[in-house]
């Protein structure tokens, strides 16, 4: 898979595409991440790639006239077509249905937008899609690309370990249900002691018990993933509630 991202600060990126499943995803070959620097696309000496707000208002905005060609650059860069995505606040929010779906791209563009965000041009003119993280204000959209990237990489075939791979496929769903406590040695600390079914070596009971703490740890923190209408597995909102008004996080 091939992810050009488009930003106003490359240098962001580096330590998450250092590390971790990212690098590995990398080093195998499986994913290619490519970040571009929106400034190579600026107008003029100073490669200005803001301006005022037409009817006024606070901020800056991302003029069409570099990011139309940024991107179209980026797509010439791939015989695949590529999936475009703008992250923006006023995205579709991101769930793991999508990201699976993204997965089985072979070419993504990911533009992170900066300042009050990009003329609403450059999507009248490209199309694609434009994702949100969640309900809360960023400073810009390469936070939100790094998460896209994270989810998407781990979900391309061998990007995982096989422990991590084999307990991703015990579950099929969206997504689970919370999962309860985990404990590892030592098996007292501070006198807090690990459940003792966890010790007993009885795998049914240690499963069961593991079910109870996840329903309960769900029912507790987050509700809305045990009604179905409003779960994140629910086809038809794409994932956030439009009835019960659910997902504020
Ligand atoms: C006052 C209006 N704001 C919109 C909610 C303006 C604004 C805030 C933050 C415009 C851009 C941004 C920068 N955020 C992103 O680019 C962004 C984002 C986010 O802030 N939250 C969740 N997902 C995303 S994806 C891109």
């Amino acid at each position: 898979m091939l992810v050009q991202v488009l930003t106003l600060f490359p240098e962001m990126f580096s330590g998450v595409l250092g590390a971790s499943i990212l690098k590995r995803a990398q080093a195998r070959g499986l994913l290619t991440v490519r970040v571009i620097d929106l400034r190579q696309f600026g107008i003029g000496r100073h490669r200005v790639c803001d301006d005022y707000p037409f009817g006024g208002g606070p901020g800056m905005v991302m003029r069409v006239d570099v990011v139309v060609p940024a991107v179209e650059w980026a797509m010439a860069q791939s015989e695949e077509p590529a999936r475009l995505l703008w992250m923006s606040p006023q995205g579709r929010l991101l769930n793991q249905a999508w990201c699976r779906e993204l997965a089985q791209s072979s070419h993504l563009i990911l533009v992170a937008g900066h300042y009050e965000g990009i003329d609403q041009r450059a999507f009248e003119i490209l199309g694609g899609e434009e994702v949100s993280i969640g309900n809360y204000v960023l400073t810009g959209g390469e936070i939100p690309a790094m998460v896209v990237l994270d989810a998407v990489a781990r979900l391309i075939p061998g990007a995982l370990g096989d422990a991590e791979s084999a307990r991703q496929d015990s579950f099929s769903e969206d997504w689970p249900l919370l999962e309860g406590p985990q404990y590892t040695r030592p098996s007292e600390y501070r006198g807090h002691r690990v459940p003792e079914v966890l010790l007993s070596g009885h795998h049914a009971k240690i499963a069961a018990w593991r079910r109870e703490a996840g329903w309960r740890k769900t029912a507790m923190v987050r509700p809305d993933l045990l009604s179905s209408e409003t779960s994140s597995s629910s086809p038809d909102t794409g994932g956030h509630s439009v009835i019960q008004g659910g997902n504020k996080e």
